[in-house]
C-alpha cells in the first residue's frame, strides 16, 4: 500500500496530472480508501512540491501544476469520499469558505466534502469569500457552524473580521465558528474568540460533533 501512496506521492509532486488520475481511478477500482489516497497519497505529494518550490527548487507554474494534478485527482474521488460516511440524518448546517484574498481551496474542499459525508448540510462558498458574505450566507440558511480556512499569514486576520462582525450584527451567539488553515492552530483561536481550531477534516468532523453534543 505504502508503494500506491508513494506513486500518488510522486505523481502530485511532479505535477502529471495523468498520472495522478490514473491513480484515482485505480484506487476506486481495488477498494482503497478515498480519504486515505488522498491524506496518505496525493497532500504529502503537494506539500513536497511547496518545500521545494520555498527552497527555489520549483516555480510557480510547476506547483501550480502540482495543485492541478491533486484537485483533478481530488475530482475523481470526492464521489466515493461522500459516499464514506453516515449520511442517515443531518448533525447541522455549515457554511464553509476561504476568506477574502485567499485562493487556495484544496484544504476547505476536503474539508467540506468530509463534513457533507458525515452528515452535515454543507454549504461551500468557494475561495476568495468576502468576509461579509459569510455572515449573509450563515443568516439565509440558519447556519449551526461557520468554518472559515485561511492558508496566508497575511489573510488569517480575515478570520477574526467575521467575528467582529458577527458581533457587530449582535448574531455571534448564534453560531459555532471554527477556523482552520496551516498558520492557524488553537492558541489563534481562542485568540479571535472563534469556538474552535480544528487541522485536518476528521478533526474538523470531530470538533463538531463534540460541539453539537
Ligand atoms: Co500557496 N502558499 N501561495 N499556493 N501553497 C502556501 C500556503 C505556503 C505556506 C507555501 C510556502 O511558502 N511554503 C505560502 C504561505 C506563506 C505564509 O503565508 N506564511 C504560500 C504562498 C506564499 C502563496 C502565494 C502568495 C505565492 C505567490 O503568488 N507568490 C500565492 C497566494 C495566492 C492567494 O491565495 N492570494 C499562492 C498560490 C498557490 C497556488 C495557486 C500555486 C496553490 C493553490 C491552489 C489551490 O488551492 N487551488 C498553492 C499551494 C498548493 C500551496 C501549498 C504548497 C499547499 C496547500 C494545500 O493545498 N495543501 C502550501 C504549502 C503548505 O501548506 N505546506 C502553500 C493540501 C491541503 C489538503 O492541506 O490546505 O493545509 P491544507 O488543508 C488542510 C488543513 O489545513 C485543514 O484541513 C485540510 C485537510 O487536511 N483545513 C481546515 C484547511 N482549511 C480548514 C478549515 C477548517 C478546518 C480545517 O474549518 C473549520
Amino acid at each position: 500500500m505504502s508503494n500506491f501512496f508513494g506513486e500518488c506521492r510522486e505523481a502530485v509532486r511532479k505535477g502529471d496530472r495523468e498520472a495522478a488520475e490514473a491513480l484515482a481511478r485505480r484506487a476506486l477500482a481495488e477498494n482503497t480508501d478515498p480519504l486515505d489516497t488522498i491524506e496518505s497519497g496525493y497532500v504529502p505529494g503537494l506539500r513536497e512540491a511547496g518545500r521545494l518550490w520555498d527552497e527555489g527548487e520549483l516555480f510557480l507554474p510547476e506547483l501550480v501544476m502540482a495543485a492541478e494534478a491533486m484537485k483533478a485527482a481530488a475530482a475523481i474521488l470526492q464521489p466515493a469520499l461522500s459516499a464514506s460516511g453516515r449520511q442517515q440524518k443531518t448533525h447541522g448546517r455549515v457554511v464553509i469558505g476561504t476568506i477574502e484574498g485567499d485562493i487556495h481551496d484544496i484544504g476547505k474542499t476536503l474539508v467540506a466534502t468530509i463534513l457533507s459525508a458525515n452528515g452535515y448540510e454543507t454549504h461551500d462558498l468557494g475561495a476568495d469569500v468576502p468576509v461579509q458574505r459569510f455572515v449573509d450566507e450563515a443568516e439565509s440558511v440558519g447556519a449551526d457552524f461557520i468554518c472559515i480556512s485561511a492558508l496566508l499569514t497575511t489573510t488569517m486576520a480575515g478570520q477574526k473580521r467575521v467575528i467582529d462582525l458577527l458581533k457587530q450584527r449582535s448574531v455571534r451567539d448564534k453560531y459555532r465558528v471554527l477556523v482552520g488553515g496551516a498558520p492557524c492552530n488553537e492558541k489563534w483561536a481562542a485568540q479571535i474568540g472563534a469556538d474552535g481550531y480544528a487541522g485536518d477534516a476528521i478533526s474538523a468532523v470531530k470538533l463538531a460533533a463534540s460541539l453539537v453534543a
